[in-house]
């Protein structure tokens, strides 16, 4: 297949392209708008013979008329992904999260291309601590946050499509992804290149808050075999048994980093911090056959670690802007 993959040059669109050029023979080309959080430098070293790179706007109808004209599918990541950011000004959230959505199914649907929305747990809002439930397909939605409630709105928006224009579309709900190339503004490789740089990590509130986390090339994984293996019009819950307390992450980064496990400081919370997480991916596991390959979570963080402490120019450009973006909030 030819794949248009939107937002390929953030976190988690990067490693599916380089997760999907490796596993699949498909041709790729990623649009991408290079926001503050897109970075061309995650795309280095792809094979010039599958691979092609677009920089444009999902909004822009045209640029993506032209682009579902000469693709067989797509899978679309690009969103403003950032809850801080989403609480100190929505407005580019609504305007790529839910007006660039819409202009992709516009073009789904003049097309007749094969879409994958890409989609988040925290549609779901969130759960007590104690709660033995966990997420699944049928749990209704309740968004907490700027960013959670525009992507609940373009999974809605996605359902439309389907059901009043036959639009040929699949939606995954994932859960928190860590691995490399991921922004140091997010939990792990904020806190990572904290202490790599000498400085305290920071956990909001009291730390108790629980995410439950999947490598990224899980979940990479996990939507090439959706794009080639699900029923049209579903929803796929997409996790990996990883719940964990903020605390106890911050604990094992300090603690394989050489530093004693109470070295971080607790910061002001986040306003509507969901408190916690937890995905019950049975439907994709049984129906589809996906399972995840870094079931150990401590390994993956520790390969997460080793990548950050060795690609450094990667990261070090972003990390004053982000750390004095921070700072303003007080956190
Ligand atoms: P990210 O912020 O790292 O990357 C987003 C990418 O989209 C960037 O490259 C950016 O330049 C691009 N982009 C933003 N606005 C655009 C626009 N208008 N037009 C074209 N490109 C644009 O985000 P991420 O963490 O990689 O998340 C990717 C997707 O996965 C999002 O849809 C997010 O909701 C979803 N998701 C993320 C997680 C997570 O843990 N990070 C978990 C579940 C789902
Ligand atoms: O410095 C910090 N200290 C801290 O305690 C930061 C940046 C975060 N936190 C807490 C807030 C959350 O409880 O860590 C947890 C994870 O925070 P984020 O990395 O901001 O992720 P989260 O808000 O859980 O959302 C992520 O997972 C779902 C992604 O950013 C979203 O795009 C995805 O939809």
């Amino acid at each position: 297949m030819k794949l248009l993959v939107t937002g390929g040059a953030g976190f988690i669109g990067s490693n599916f392209v380089h997760h999907a050029l490796e596993h699949s023979s498909h041709e790729i080309t990623v649009l991408d708008k290079l926001t503050y959080a897109g970075n061309l430098a995650s795309l280095d070293g792809l094979p010039a013979d599958r691979f092609r790179f677009v920089k444009g706007d999902i909004t822009d109808s045209e640029l993506v008329d032209s682009l579902f004209a000469d693709h067989d599918a797509v899978v679309h990541y690009a969103a403003e992904s950032h809850n801080d950011n989403s609480l100190d000004d929505p407005r580019p959230f609504l305007e790529t999260n839910i007006i660039g959505t819409y202009t992709l199914l516009e073009a789904a649907r003049r097309h007749g291309t094969r879409f994958h929305h890409i989609s988040t747990d925290e549609v779901y809002g969130d759960l007590a601590l104690d709660d033995p439930s966990r997420f699944t397909e049928d749990t209704p939605y309740n968004p907490s946050s700027p960013y959670s409630s525009t992507k609940a709105g373009s999974d809605l928006l996605v359902r439309a499509w389907v059901r009043s224009f036959g639009v040929q579309a699949t939606i995954s709900n994932c859960s928190n992804n860590y691995g490399p190339y991921q922004h140091v503004e997010k939990f792990i490789p904020r806190q990572i290149t904290n202490v790599l740089g000498g400085v305290r990590p920071k956990l909001y509130g009291t730390g108790e808050n629980v995410r439950d986390w999947i490598h990224a090339d899980d979940h990479s994984a996990a939507v090439l075999t959706i794009l080639e293996r699900g029923v049209l019009g579903e929803t796929y819950l997409i996790g990996a048994d990883g719940e964990k307390s903020n605390k106890d992450v911050v604990e094992l980064i300090l603690t394989e980093l050489g530093r004693a496990a109470d070295d971080y400081d607790l910061v002001t919370d986040r306003p509507g911090h969901d408190l916690r997480y937890a995905i019950d991916s049975t439907r994709l596991r049984n129906e589809l056959g996906w399972a995840p390959r870094f079931a150990d979570f401590e390994a993956g963080l520790r390969s997460t670690i080793a990548w950050y402490k060795g690609n450094q120019s990667w990261w070090a450009p972003q990390k004053a802007d982000t750390e004095a973006r921070y700072q303003a909030q007080g956190q």
